[in-house]
């Protein structure tokens, strides 16, 4: 009987726990809703260019409550004035953007500015590394360091807090060196030739500036002269029509010069204010890369002699070190102008920025925070190092 009494109760318990599972699962195989926006990988990126993306060591976002939207149409928030609602948007996504490098960030100084830790060798020391570590770069970070050590014996500094608002100054006051936003030609059309590795995000850059530069009622024609691909003009015809820019394309696989040559004519025809030229970037045909933007600076300066008055290098933030070395080869064909940063919202190590200033002497002009035309933030040294350590 005793058995049977508890056979009955192990066969109660088993079955509520099936019951319980299968109800589970059903909640899980729910469709969670996550944005089903898909990543338009690049069909032919160079091995030497495949970004060692961290996000996939990150967790996953939880799913939202509500069916998330495409890109495109992000629910606009409440307004206050417009001005106002864009200031506010812009500081929100920009703080997302840096989620990644702040969280890192916050796990590097957690052992060293914390209450009653005082300032000493070891101090200085693991300062120094973890600086280093989220790749701000060596020579700068050790200058900083110095400076903070020769401070703190002085007793100008004299506490945590000084040390970190001196760091950031010092970030700042780096960053801010070589110019900030772009450079207009003093009669349009403003020509920026835009280049860098495939897949380090220069089309979808583009397409962030020009939606950018549309918004400010400025008329933009883009140049599609990446036409060794096949997607790459389709690619950016879909985005000009998108954000209301007007485009130069031929056949793919046709001369790169030639198609600038065109837009060029058609910018000074139709009386643009703003001109983008997007080029092809394979590494592993480098030299012929090299001579082809080379080519196209040429077809510029022909028709447009100051021209072009921005060299844009599209950099991906979570290629960390190699996203430099691409900057130093570059720089040494082409007069970059500035940096946009793209992908940085992929990225523990924001830091690269100020390793780009240190190592390239080139400045960030902008940085990609995402995949959408709205993903984009000229670059405010200020705004971003407060971002960085919020
Ligand atoms: N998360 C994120 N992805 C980006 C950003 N910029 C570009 N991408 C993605 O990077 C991939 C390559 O971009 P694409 O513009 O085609 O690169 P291109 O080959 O240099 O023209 C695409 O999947 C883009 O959506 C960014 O700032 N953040
Ligand atoms: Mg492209």
């Amino acid at each position: 009987m005793t058995i049977a009494v508890g056979l009955f109760a192990l066969l109660t318990a088993a079955i509520g726990l099936i019951l319980l599972r299968t109800a589970r699962q059903a909640r899980v195989s729910k469709p969670t809703q996550k944005s089903s926006a898909k990543r338009t990988v690049p069909h032919d990126a160079p091995p030497t260019a495949a970004p060692t993306r961290e996000e996939t060591a990150a967790p996953a976002p939880p799913a939202p409550a509500e069916p998330a939207a495409p890109p495109s149409s992000k629910p606009k928030e409440k307004r206050v004035t417009p001005a106002e609602a864009i200031a506010r948007e812009r500081e929100e996504r920009l703080l997302k953007g840096l989620e990644k490098t702040r969280v890192g960030l916050a796990a590097r100084f957690k052992g060293l500015f914390k209450i009653g830790r005082p300032v000493d060798e070891a101090f200085l020391d693991e300062l120094e590394e973890q600086m280093i570590g989220s790749d701000m770069g060596v020579e700068g970070v050790m200058k900083i360091v110095e400076d903070v050590r020769e401070m703190y014996k002085s007793k100008q500094i004299e506490s945590q807090e000084g040390i970190r608002d001196y760091i950031k100054d010092e970030m700042v006051k780096t960053m801010s060196e070589g110019g900030i936003g772009l450079t207009f030609a003093p009669t349009t059309p403003t020509v920026i030739l835009v280049a860098g590795v495939n897949g380090s995000g220069k089309t979808t850059s583009i397409a962030k500036l020009a939606n950018l530069l549309v918004q400010e009622g400025k008329k933009v024609i883009l140049a599609a002269s990446d036409t060794f691909r096949a997607a790459a003009v389709e690619q950016l015809d879909i985005w000009s029509q998108r954000i209301g820019a007007d485009i130069v394309k031929h056949q793919t696989g046709a001369d790169p010069g030639a198609v600038t040559f065109d837009a060029l004519d058609a910018a000074i025809a139709r009386g643009a204010d703003v001109l983008i030229v997007d080029t092809a970037g394979r590494l592993h045909t480098q030299q012929n890369l090299m001579k082809e933007l080379g080519k196209i600076e040429r077809v510029i300066k022909k028709k447009v002699p100051d021209g072009p008055h921005e060299v844009l290098l599209i950099l991906d933030a979570t290629t960390g070190q190699n996203a430099i070395s691409q900057g130093k080869l570059f720089a040494e064909v082409i007069g970059v102008t500035g940096i946009f940063l793209t992908k940085l919202d992929g990225t523990a190590k924001g830091g690269i920025v100020v390793g780009l200033k240190n190592q390239l002497d080139l400045p960030v002009k902008f940085v990609g925070l995402g995949e959408s035309p709205d993903d984009i933030e000229p670059f405010s040294p200020r705004k971003f190092v407060d971002a960085m350590f919020e």
